[in-house]
C-alpha cells in the first residue's frame, strides 16, 4: 500500500500524539510516533520519515536538541522538521528554526494550514532525495555548510515605512532590494534573481498571490524562497499562500529577532532548492552524453530527430542526416592499440565540433559511428559538408598512429516529405554509408529518396 508519506510525530503527552496521527491518518499519511526525544532520532534514523512534527518541551532530550542531531548527520539532515508547540515566545521560535526546524507551528495547529504546510515540506525532501540518490558520486555530499547569511533579498511592499524597517534591519547581512509595486516587483525578475522574496499581499496593482504564482512558474525565479509577509491573517489566504509554494507565512507586526530568523530559514530552503536544480541539470546533461567524446549519446539523437522532423514538416523546411563510419577500425585498434583507438576516436569528436554549427546536434551512434543532424539543410549542403569533414579527417596526424591517417565513410540523406518516420531517413543514411563502403571507403555518398525507391 502507498500512502501520502511517513510521518513521525513526537510528543511527550500521548493525547497529543494520538489527535494528530487521527487527523494524519485520515489524510492518508502513514503514522509513527515517539514520546521523548531519544526515542525520535531513534525512529527518525531507522525508519526515515519524510517529516517530523516536534513538540519542542519534552523531559530529557528537548526539541531543540532533536533538531539539531537530525539536521547535522547527514542521513537525517533532509528530513524536515516542523515544531508544533505551545511556546509562544519569539526567543522559542528564533531558536527553533537556527537549531534548523523548517517550520514553526503553534498548538493546537490548525488542520487545514498543517496539511498544507506537510504537503510542501514533504515535496521540498522527496526532490532532495531523488537528487541525491542520482548524484554523480564523485562530490562529497557537504552538509550544513551552506552560508545562510548572505543573498538579495527583494522586498516587496507599499509601505515604505515597514519596508524600510525591513531593509534597514537586514542589510547587515543580505543586499536588499526594494519594490512599491507588483510592477516594480516583476521588472527586478526581469533582470535578476532574488534568492528571497518578502512578499506584501495588498499592494496598489496587483495581489501578491499573483505575484508568487508568476514566480513559482518561472523557471528561472522557482528556486527562489518566498515570504509572505501580510496583515491578512485569515485561514484561506494562509493556506493558500503555502499551497501556491511560499516557504512561509508571517503576519503583520512582526517581531525583528523572529524576522531574521524566518529569513535565515527561508535562505537555507532557496539555498537547497538551487543546489538540487543544478544537480539535477548535471545528472540530465550526464544522461545524454557520451563520457568518451562529449557527443550526445544515441537516445537523444533519437528522441532529438523525431522533434525535428515534426518541427520541419510543419515549416515545411528540411533537414539532412549523415552517418559517419570510421574506415577499418578493427585494424586501427589491433595495431595500435585501444587507447589510441580512443584517442582517435577523441579527434574525430573535434573535428565534428569545429565543422558543425553549434544549433545542428552531433551524436555518437555506437562504437565508431557517428550521426549528424543538420536543420535547414539539404541533400547537397550534407554532401558539401560531409566532403569537408571527410577530406578535414584524412588530413589530420593522430597521436599514436604514427604516419598513419585516419579515414572516415560518409553517407547522407535529406528529409522528404514523403516520409513517415525518421527512420525512413535513418535508412537512407545508412544505406548510403553502405554504398560509401562498397565503393572503396574514405568516401561520401548521398541517397536521395527516389533512388531508395
Ligand atoms: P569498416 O571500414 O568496414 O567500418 O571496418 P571497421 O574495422 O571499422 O568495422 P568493424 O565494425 O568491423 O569494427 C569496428 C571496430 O571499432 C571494432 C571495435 O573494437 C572498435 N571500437 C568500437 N568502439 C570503440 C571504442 O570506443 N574505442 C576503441 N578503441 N575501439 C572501438
Ligand atoms: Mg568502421
Ligand atoms: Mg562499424
Amino acid at each position: 500500500m502507498s500512502s501520502a508519506g511517513k510521518i513521525l510525530v513526537v510528543d511527550d503527552m500521548p493525547v497529543n500524539v494520538k489527535i494528530l496521527s487521527v487527523k494524519l491518518s485520515a489524510e492518508g499519511y502513514e503514522v509513527l510516533s515517539a514520546y521523548g526525544g531519544e526515542e525520535a532520532v531513534k525512529i527518525a534514523r531507522e525508519a526515515d520519515p519524510d517529516i517530523i512534527l516536534l513538540d519542542i518541551m519534552m523531559p530529557g532530550m528537548d526539541g531543540y536538541e532533536v533538531t539539531r542531531v537530525l539536521k547535522n548527520d547527514p542521513k537525517t539532515s533532509f528530513i524536515p522538521i516542523v515544531l508544533v508547540t505551545a511556546l509562544k515566545g519569539v526567543d522559542d521560535k528564533v531558536k527553533g528554526l537556527d537549531a534548523g526546524a523548517d517550520d514553526f507551528l503553534t498548538k493546537p495547529p490548525n488542520q487545514t494550514e498543517l496539511l498544507a504546510r506537510v504537503r510542501s515540506l514533504i515535496k521540498l525532501k522527496k526532490l532532495q532525495e531523488a537528487a541525491a540518490n542520482r548524484r554523480p558520486r564523485h562530490e562529497a555530499d557537504e552538509v550544513g555548510d551552506e552560508e545562510e547569511e548572505c543573498g538579495t533579498i527583494l522586498i516587496v511592499d507599499d509601505d515604505v515605512k515597514t519596508a524600510g524597517l525591513w531593509s534597514r534591519l537586514l542589510s547587515n547581512s543580505y543586499e536588499c532590494i526594494l519594490a512599491k509595486t507588483g510592477e516594480e516587483a516583476l521588472d527586478f525578475f526581469e533582470q535578476a534573481v532574488p534568492d528571497l522574496v518578502l512578499l506584501d499581499l495588498l499592494l496598489p496593482d496587483m495581489h501578491g498571490l499573483d505575484i508568487l504564482k508568476r514566480i513559482k512558474k518561472n523557471p528561472e525565479l522557482e528556486e527562489s524562497s518566498v515570504i509572505i509577509v501580510s496583515s491578512l491573517s485569515d485561514l484561506e489566504t494562509r493556506v493558500k499562500g503555502i499551497d501556491l509554494g511560499s516557504d512561509d507565512y508571517l503576519v503583520k507586526p512582526i517581531n525583528a529577532l523572529e524576522m531574521h530568523a524566518r529569513v535565515r530559514a527561508a535562505m537555507r530552503k532557496s539555498k537547497a532548492r538551487k543546489k538540487l536544480k543544478s544537480t539535477l541539470d548535471e545528472v540530465f546533461q550526464l544522461s545524454i552524453t557520451d563520457p568518451l567524446t562529449g557527443l550526445y549519446n544515441r537516445q537523444y539523437f533519437n528522441s532529438y530527430i523525431e522533434k525535428l522532423m515534426a518541427s520541419s514538416k510543419r515549416h515545411k523546411r528540411t533537414f539532412s542526416v549523415l552517418f559517419v563510419d570510421i574506415d577499418h577500425f578493427k585494424a586501427i585498434n589491433d595495431k595500435y592499440g585501444h587507447l589510441a583507438g580512443d584517442n582517435a576516436i577523441k579527434a574525430l569528436a573535434e573535428v565534428f565540433t569545429e565543422n558543425v554549427r553549434l544549433s545542428d546536434v552531433t551524436a555518437r551512434y555506437g562504437g565508431e559511428e557517428f550521426v549528424i543532424l543538420l536543420s535547414d539543410t539539404d541533400a547537397k549542403g550534407g554532401l558539401a559538408l560531409a566532403e569537408k569533414l571527410r577530406a578535414d579527417v584524412e588530413s589530420r596526424t593522430i597521436e599514436g598512429l604514427g604516419e598513419e591517417t585516419m579515414k572516415v565513410s560518409i553517407g547522407v540523406s535529406a528529409l522528404n516529405e514523403n516520409d513517415l518516420s525518421p527512420q525512413d531517413i535513418i535508412k537512407r543514411a545508412d544505406d548510403a554509408l553502405y554504398k560509401a563502403k562498397e565503393g572503396g571507403r574514405n568516401r561520401v555518398e548521398k541517397i536521395e529518396y527516389e533512388d531508395a525507391l
